[in-house]
């Protein structure tokens, strides 16, 4: 099928497409209640894309109100639970049915690879929505121990009305992570997606409704984070927000949520990971792992490995291993060609900020191996090419800051304990790896590590069985897994007295 996938194939199939995007609430397709709408520039080329109802607090009132009442009227929560299953499995059908669709919006609002998007993104995103309607039928509740003229029994019950706020770099994958549990667990959603990737959640929920969903379980608000992500995080009658995006937003909603209804919080936030290199790894696994674990979707990645530390005495010859790899495998290029590994950063703003960061870590002294420039500008594309510096280290602000694009900060070390100091000398704490051939080292080496995911001689594996979340200021709370579900619902007790 690859071989269809051309440029001109995508070109053809973006002409028949609707590009604009409104909100979507209680089973209908609205405009903004102000008529307000913005447009999405092209990250590929700079040229207008969507149109967007830019939804405000009238608009976030609307879902809520149609969230409350479906949840409140039972009409999912109290479906039979094989009957929910069947329904999530066909809208998890329907996903894969409009694959090619939903890989083309994606890539039009974010500016990866369309192959990328089809074969990682929406898949994903499938998978995700099965997984979850397949637990629905196989969780139960529980018992508690009491004396023998009770029972005492322990029900875990959804929330009510789940906010979620979701961003740009992964929309539909975490857009499931969020919709699969808290939907399975019998909540209903208004999910605000980032601004700049708006188009497949408004996918995402008239695909959800045609599966069978009841309208209302799943409501989508399209629009700008102060103007719309704000009230929903401060919305009486929203019972959590499940967030994902950086960690000052992310501080702004634990506030949102103190001056509201303590509403409960899940946070996953930004992150600043190592890769720890010992001298007796496999180099070529390694750089492998740094280059496409830091360089994957164009850096734009909560997880990705940005501070490589490297025994000093292998620096030399992993650098150029990485370079090797870079230049030869992670072809950058029009998220249309076939070839492209990786393609345009979101948006003129975020290249910019990523080029400001690069140019202000080069004024402190920060050594570039390669890479890391604006490339392909002809094109009117927000590109930046995958780049390394050298001899870092861990105080510089390419080593500490959170850049969201394809740069590198290789940082050497001499012991392992002067590599662990570095490595958790971080404010974040969302994933990180070693590796080494020592296993002894590796497991010593992971205990330590403060991060939520640690990988060993790999980068990145993951399925939907592990949960992924963060330590310290990456945030709390936890996406993907069976665990995912106990953050959407509450425990209830429902003590009963006999004789
Ligand atoms: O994120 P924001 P941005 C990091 C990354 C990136 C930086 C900025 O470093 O460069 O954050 O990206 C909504 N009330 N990550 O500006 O602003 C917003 O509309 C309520 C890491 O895109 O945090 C969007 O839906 N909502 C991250 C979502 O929050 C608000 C992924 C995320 O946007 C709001 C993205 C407000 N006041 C960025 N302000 C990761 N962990 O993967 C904004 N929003």
């Amino acid at each position: 099928m690859t071989a269809t996938y051309t440029r001109e194939y995508w070109e053809a199939r973006l002409v028949s497409l609707s590009l604009e995007g409104r909100c979507f609430i209680n089973g209908e397709h609205r405009h903004a209640v102000s008529g307000k709408t913005f447009v999405r520039p092209r990250p590929m080329d700079g040229k207008p894309g969507a149109v967007l109802a830019r939804g405000e607090a009238a608009d976030v009132e609307a879902a809520v109100l149609s969230a409350r009442k479906v949840f409140e009227a039972g009409v999912w929560r109290l479906k039979e639970p094989s009957e929910k299953k069947r329904i999530m499995l066909r809208w998890a059908k329907l996903i894969r049915a409009h694959a090619e669709e939903l890989a083309l919006l994606e890539t039009l609002d974010v500016g990866k690879p369309v192959l990328a998007s089809l074969n990682v993104d929406v898949r994903l995103c499938a998978d995700g929505i099965q997984y979850y309607a397949e637990m629905i039928d196989k969780l139960y509740d529980e018992i508690a121990p009491t004396g023998p003229n009770a029972r005492a029994l322990v029900r875990k019950v959804p929330l009510g009305v789940i906010g979620a706020i979701t961003p740009w770099n992964y929309p539909m994958i975490i857009d499931c992570w969020k919709l699969g549990p808290a939907i399975a667990a019998g909540n209903s959603v208004v999910l605000k997606p980032a601004e700049q990737s708006s188009l497949s959640a408004i996918r995402l929920a008239s695909l959800a409704v045609e599966a069978g969903l009841p309208p209302g379980v799943f409501n989508v608000v399209t629009g700008y984070g102060e103007e719309a992500g704000k009230p929903l995080a401060l919305h009486m009658d929203v019972d959590m927000i499940a967030f994902t995006g950086s960690t000052a937003v992310g501080k702004l909603i634990m506030e949102y949520a103190a001056q509201s209804n303590i509403k409960r919080v899940a946070l996953e936030l930004g992150g600043k990971s190592p890769l720890v290199v010992f001298a007796d790894a496999d180099l070529d696994a390694a750089a492998s792992a740094v280059a496409w674990g830091c360089f994957y979707n164009s850096g734009e990645t909560c997880h990705a490995s940005t501070r490589l530390l490297v025994q000093r005495s292998v620096q030399e010859r992993l650098i150029e291993k990485i370079e090797a790899v870079t230049r030869n495998d992670i072809m950058l290029a029009h998220p249309f060609e076939p070839s492209a590994q990786i393609g345009a950063l979101v948006e003129q703003g975020h290249m910019d900020k990523v080029l400001g960061l690069i140019a202000a870590g080069e004024r402190e002294g920060a050594r570039r191996a390669f890479g890391a420039e604006r490339v392909l500008s002809e094109t009117g594309g927000y590109y930046i090419s995958p780049g390394v510096f050298v001899d870092m280290t861990n105080d510089m602000s390419l080593a500490r800051q959170e850049i969201f694009g394809p740069v590198l900060a290789a940082i050497p070390f001499d012991t392992e304990e002067e590599a662990l100091r570095i490595a958790n000398d971080t404010i974040y704490g969302l994933a990180g790896a070693v590796f080494t051939r020592d296993m002894d080292r590796a497991h010593r080496f992971s205990e330590a590590l403060h991060a939520g995911t640690v990988w060993i001689n790999t980068y990145d594996m993951s399925n939907f069985a592990t949960p992924f979340g963060g330590f310290k200021q990456s945030g709390f709370g936890r996406d993907r897994s069976v665990h995912a579900i106990d953050k959407y619902c509450d425990y209830k007790t429902i003590w009963q007295q006999f004789g």
